[in-house]
């Protein structure tokens, strides 16, 4: 029965970059074209601002409250945690899932602030790993030249920076590179056909693992 449509599972699939890179713009694009071609996909944003960990979250990055850094941290990651039942359900039951930021956003702000690289991955262990990282590569100097950074906490040029180089240690052979800098236009076709190509893998039957793998 391999290969067969009970065996399919949609693709779990991530967008990252620092802020203004274009990620939220390109994974609901992403999510239209699935549908345009049949497919069954939903588009996550993380954080998700609707849960009651996600208020208070919403709340600190809006600087409405303050919170020590660690306590943050692992407020982001319950704020995965509490959507990873679902996430699996979705992703055995044939749905693509993509999703705006995810455990390398936790990591890498996180580490960018001078927390210890082990600390920040630990909270993040037995998540789901996704079948493809699709990091939107700009500087940060380019990316707040798009309408400017918002006044939200991390949106600011010298942290920024940080939070790329912490992205860097991150990387491995799930993730694809996408120079951002480009037209929209241009990026977009790009991601497609590296995002139909993860799905049609993911329908044959690869099994899902769990962070960090
Ligand atoms: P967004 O809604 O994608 O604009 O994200 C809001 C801000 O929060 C953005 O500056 C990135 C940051 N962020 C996203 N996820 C995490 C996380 O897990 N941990 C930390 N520390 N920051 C995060
Ligand atoms: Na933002
Ligand atoms: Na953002």
């Amino acid at each position: 029965l391999r290969g067969s449509s009970s065996n399919s599972r949609g693709a779990l699939v991530v967008l990252e970059g620092l802020d203004r890179c274009g990620k939220t713009t390109q994974s609901s694009r992403l999510v239209q074209y699935l549908e345009g071609l049949g497919h069954s996909a939903e588009l996550w944003r993380f954080p998700d601002r609707t849960t009651s960990v996600g208020q208070m979250i919403s709340s600190y990055l809006s600087n409405e409250s303050q919170l020590d850094d660690h306590t943050i941290h692992l407020l982001f990651s319950a704020n995965r945690w509490e959507k990873r039942s679902l996430m699996e359900t979705k992703l055995k039951g044939g749905t693509t899932l993509i999703l705006d930021r995810y455990s390398y956003s936790g990591v890498a702000f996180s580490c960018a602030k001078g927390l210890g690289f082990e600390w920040c991955k630990a909270p993040e262990v037995g998540l789901l790993t996704p079948d493809l990282v699709l990091y939107l590569d700009i500087s940060p100097e380019r990316a707040a030249e798009r309408g400017g950074y918002g006044c939200e906490r991390y949106e600011q040029i010298e942290f920024q920076n940080k939070v790329a180089k912490c992205y860097q240690l991150l990387v491995d052979s799930k993730w694809q590179i996408i120079d951002a800098c480009r037209p929209m236009e241009d990026i977009e076709k790009e991601l497609q056909e590296i995002v139909l190509d993860c799905v049609k893998r993911c329908q044959n039957g690869e099994p899902l693992s769990h962070l960090w793998s």
